[in-house]
């Protein structure tokens, strides 16, 4: 008989055969076998530092026996394990974040007195973290959605967080509107569903209810909301803030992040098939981008104006469905952020940092946009919920890189220890306790009030229709047609008639053309009336600074162009238009029917970035197809192959094709056109890959 040594350790080193027994041998250690070898490992412990000799089985009364409720160890792993998640933010669950710096390349010591906007460079720690809205934490990257832009800057002065989004407008006016706007957005509650879309019923009805959101509305059927990549998104503070100088003076400021690779968003076909190919496309284009040294950037500029100037603005500055069209307040750039780290633990820094729009330093400070001020409350009240104490702030992430010190105290977590006797402030009993400091001090500039008191609306805050109308005569003519086929195609996923009728009704405001487009993709039968405007809508001149196309930037710089080969390719040819793009700024992947690689022409084994099945070409910016005539009738064969070729059309993609590429473009019945340029004419390829097709695009879709 065996020597009941079942349950005991087996040696690391495999040497020691006397535990190797029954399931020990089978289970307990077989993935041993692939631990690395070599190296300093300290041991494994509990929490409470004891060194553990067997973390592959539990204690058992015996070796086929019940475990026992003696087990401390395992008893502490599983609970500790079961605790590990915590509530996901109710909106913006799904992100990515990164580390880096902001620094000032024009000082504001006019405006203000906070250092972060007054020492040209200098350098301040930053902490991003861009989300979408609507969905879960698991969800994908890339739904229609306004994305989050959270900036964390750990100044000299405390922490300041710029709490912003992707678009710079909002829906509501009100923050009391916002757990209804969410509720409205979010899955249905009876169904619990859909995720992360705004594309039925309840979002939709209540936008139709809600005229204020109707400029939000423009925004976000506009591509804004289909981002190429976070490193190619705008970010906005929204709302107008206060810049405080040392005289007490106060101007206002809205916040402006611009991104260096210019503005890029994907189109609707390309976006739905995205989701699919990669759910993660967002969160591993910025995490390979920045473990690759190309760090995303962006500059930060300011618009600044003065009470008088804005009153003599055409709407209220202080409504957060209102933007300040950079025709009529320029832009002054003032500094670039640069993310060059991605966090060492996605839970600890991406989940765990907690933003409040409260959080800001002496210098700046807060307007009276009511949206703004019931955000004021509502993030410090989340952080408490999500995080579980008030010490939140003493997490690493969350801790100012400045001396912070008052008689706050104790509370779930604490984990500073406060020496001495003294916890109030004023006290003639410490030499050394933090008291309030009037010179350098955080101060709210002075700002009269009067006026009655009640739940009023301002008049100057019932213009709903205007800059919705600015924003969508603004646009070129494709992202017109864009917007109207986003809101047809939405609309049709609303199951109540009278809701689509509404919202027709509200775009008869905004523009009759418009309402005609998205009448007719709906096929309704007459034509609902217009909504009811409870302020004249004006027309504002039109700011081009509103589009995505006018603003995309024509370069290759941070896109990736993938080149499909197959058995028989032209190695020279996929070399030579390899370096042509490398030396162009953009990534290249090899795809091929099997990761392993291809067989070339000459051959010599060519290795794949990217299994064609797994690898389409909606993860790419532009593709090449190189292949010989007998690779071509292999591939025509496959479906992922045709797809291939057939989606990078759609798409408006830029395509090269050596002799065999054409051929699959004829299988795939793709026609060709400016776009679709020989792999030996590189220049004409670069220069048609650093732009869309737009041409195209009547030839593929009916646009509503
Ligand atoms: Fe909000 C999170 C941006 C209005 C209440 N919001 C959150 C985040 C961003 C924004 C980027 C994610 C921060 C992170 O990455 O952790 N929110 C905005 C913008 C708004 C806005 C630009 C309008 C201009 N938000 C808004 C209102 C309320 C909230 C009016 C409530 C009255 N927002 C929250 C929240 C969240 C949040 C529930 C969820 C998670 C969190 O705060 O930390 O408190």
């Amino acid at each position: 008989m065996k020597k009941a040594t079942a349950g005991r350790k087996v040696e690391r080193d495999g040497a020691n055969a006397e535990g190797r027994v029954g399931g020990d041998a089978l289970a307990g250690n077989a993935g041993e076998l692939h631990q690395t070898t070599g190296g300093e490992h300290p041991p494994l412990t509990t929490n409470q530092g004891l060194p553990l000799s067997d973390n592959q089985n539990s204690l058992r009364g015996s070796p086929r026996g019940p475990t026992l409720l003696e087990d401390f160890i395992l008893r502490e792993k599983i609970t500790h394990f079961d605790h590990e998640r915590i509530p996901e933010r109710i909106v913006h669950a799904r992100a990515s974040a990164a580390h880096g710096f902001f620094e000032l390349t024009r000082s504001l010591a006019k405006y203000t007195t906070a250092t972060v906007l007054t020492e040209v460079g200098a350098k301040t720690p930053v902490f991003t973290r861009i989300s979408t809205v609507a969905g879960g934490a698991g969800s994908v990257d890339t739904p229609r959605d306004v994305r989050g832009f959270a900036v964390k800057f750990y100044t000299k002065e405390g922490n300041w967080d710029l709490v912003g989004n992707n678009v710079p407008v909002f829906f509501i006016q009100d923050a009391i509107k916002f757990p209804d706007l969410i509720h409205a957005v979010k899955m249905e509650p009876d169904r619990g569903f859909p995720q992360s879309a705004t594309a039925h019923d309840t979002f939709w009805d209540f936008i139709s209810l809600t005229p204020e959101a109707m400029h939000m509305v423009m925004w976000i059927m506009s591509d804004r909301t289909l981002p190429r990549s976070l490193r190619m998104i705008e970010g906005f503070g929204v709302h107008s803030f206060r810049l405080v100088n040392a005289a007490g003076d106060a101007t206002f400021v809205k916040f402006h992040w611009r991104p260096k690779l210019g503005l890029q968003s994907t189109i609707w076909d390309e976006t739905v098939k995205l989701a699919g190919a990669d759910p993660d496309y967002h969160r591993r284009d910025l995490f390979e981008a920045i473990t690759a040294g190309n760090f995303p950037e962006w500059e930060l500029s300011v618009q600044l104006f003065t009470k008088e100037e804005a009153e003599a603005f055409p709407f209220d500055h202080l409504d957060a469905t209102k933007l300040v069209p950079e025709e009529l307040v320029p832009l002054q750039v003032i500094g670039r952020m640069v993310l060059d780290r991605w966090p060492d633990n996605f839970f600890a820094e991406t989940e765990q940092v907690a933003y409040c729009p409260s959080h800001l330093v002496p210098g700046i400070d807060f307007s009276n946009d009511p949206l703004l001020q019931g955000r004021l409350f509502s993030y410090l009240d989340t952080q408490l919920s999500r995080l579980g104490t008030a010490n939140f702030h003493q997490i690493p992430i969350n801790r100012p890189k400045c001396p912070f010190a008052n008689h706050q105290r104790d509370g779930h977590m604490q984990i500073a220890v406060p020496r001495g006797r003294v916890a109030y402030e004023p006290n003639s009993l410490s030499t050394d306790s933090p008291r309030e400091a009037p010179s350098q001090g955080f101060r709210t500039a002075p700002l009269k009030e009067s006026g009655e008191k009640g739940r009023i609306r301002a008049e100057s805050f019932a213009d709903h229709y205007s800059q919705a109308r600015l924003f969508y005569m603004s646009q070129t003519s494709h992202e017109q047609a864009h917007i109207a086929s986003a809101l047809v195609f939405e609309l049709s996923k609303v199951e109540h008639l009278h809701v689509r009728e509404a919202m027709v009704g509200h775009l008869r405001r905004v523009d009759e053309a418009l309402a005609k487009r998205v009448a007719g993709g709906l096929a309704l039968e007459k034509m609902p009336a217009p909504a009811h405007a409870a302020a004249p809508v004006q027309n504002m001149a039109p700011s081009p600074a509103l589009q995505i196309i006018g603003k995309m930037k024509v370069t290759l710089e941070g896109r990736c162009v993938g080149i499909l080969i197959a058995d028989g390719s032209d190695g020279e040819a996929v070399n030579a238009l390899k370096k042509a793009v490398l030396a162009a700024g953009a990534d290249v992947k090899v795809v091929a029917p099997k990761v392993g690689g291809a067989k070339l022409a000459d051959g010599a084994t060519m290795s794949a970035d990217g299994q064609l099945a797994g690898t389409p070409s909606v993860v790419f910016d532009a593709v090449a197809v190189i292949v010989s005539e007998a690779g071509a009738h292999a591939l025509a064969k496959e479906s992922a192959a045709i797809d291939f070729v057939r989606d990078a059309f759609g798409h408006l993609k830029a395509i090269a094709v050596d002799a065999g590429g054409r051929l699959l473009l004829e299988h795939a019945r793709v026609e060709g056109d400016a776009g679709v340029v020989d792999v030996g004419d590189r220049k004409g390829f670069l220069s048609a890959a650093k732009t869309r097709q737009w041409a195209r695009e009547a030839q593929v879709r009916t646009l509503a």
